[in-house]
């Protein structure tokens, strides 16, 4: 399938979607945002996808939603056609593990994004900002939801209140991000723990993810119980046998997602 704002590629288990819309720093536009919807929706249902990257330029992951395209919309409007809602959620509805490889610009919808990816990898020239604020808005795809959860609620006042940007280096002490590399390496990084991940059993890193999320969603005591049924239920599966085996047999496991 051709498309025009984002480059989509399989590097073996991994896929790869870049957004490209460089003239202007990778803003999400409905175009891109669809495009980014299908891309993500076809890896989803491929079987020899493991793990999915999203990056973009080095200048900029995504200064933002598309505000040539916004500033004319209307309230009724928006609500009446629900303005881009399902192409926002894309991200945070994929079952398969989701990295943010960000160098340069993660701002509004374009760190929202980055927010509802699994794994934030960044490179030194990363800067993270929520500016809604400064353009009379407030972030509108999950930005006061999920920045106060990574960064707790003082960090993300400020953020979201000043529209303030932060270093690469200030996000990984506020533990926005996992990771922070020189920008030259960081797709080397970012694609070789996409590997690593997709090497493992789909199935368990399936579970894996959905039990980690709910640690954001439930009490302790409800989370720690979903961990315990998870667990147990991954002794039906051949890749727990394979896996258990091969570390007795001191051989590489192959697991085959069943
Ligand atoms: N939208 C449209 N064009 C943008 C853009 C954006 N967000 N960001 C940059 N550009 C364009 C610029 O207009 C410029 O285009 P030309 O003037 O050359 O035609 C080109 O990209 C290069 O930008 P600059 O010349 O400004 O480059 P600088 O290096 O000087 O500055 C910057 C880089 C990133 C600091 C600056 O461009 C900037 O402040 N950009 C805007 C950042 C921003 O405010 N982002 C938040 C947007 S609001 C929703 C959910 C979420 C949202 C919306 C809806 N729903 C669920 C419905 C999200 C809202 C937002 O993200």
């Amino acid at each position: 399938m051709a498309f025009e704002t984002i480059v989509v590629e399989t590097q073996g288990h991994v896929g790869l979607i870049t957004l490209d819309r460089p003239e202007s720093l990778n803003a999400l536009n409905a175009s891109l945002l669809g495009e980014m919807a299908t891309a993500l929706a076809k890896f989803e249902a491929d079987e020899t996808i493991g793990a999915i990257v999203i990056t973009g330029s080095e200048k900029a992951f995504a200064a933002g939603a598309d505000i040539k395209e916004m500033a004319e919309r209307t309230y009724p409007g928006t609500m009446l056609d629900d303005f881009m809602g399902g192409p926002w959620e894309a991200v945070s509805r994929c079952r398969k593990p989701v990295i943010a490889a960000v160098a340069g610009y993660a701002l509004g919808g374009g760190c929202e994004v980055a927010l509802a990816c699994d794994i934030i990898i960044a490179a030194d020239t990363a800067r993270f900002g929520l500016p809604e604020i400064t353009l009379g808005v407030i972030p509108g795809a999950g930005g006061t939801q999920r920045l106060t959860r990574a960064v707790g609620k003082a960090k993300a006042m400020e953020m979201i209140l000043s529209g303030r940007f932060m270093t690469a280096e200030e996000a990984e002490r506020a533990c926005l991000v996992s990771r922070v590399v020189p920008e030259g390496d960081l797709m080397d990084e970012v694609m070789s723990l996409a590997a690593k991940i997709a090497d493992m059993s789909g199935v368990a890193v399936m579970v894996a993810k959905k039990t980690v999320e709910r640690a954001h969603e439930a009490s302790l005591s409800e989370g720690l119980e979903y961990e315990r049924t998870a667990f147990y239920s991954l002794f039906s599966t051949e890749d727990q046998k394979e896996g258990m085996a091969a570390f007795v047999e001191k051989r590489k496991a192959q697991f085959r997602n069943r």
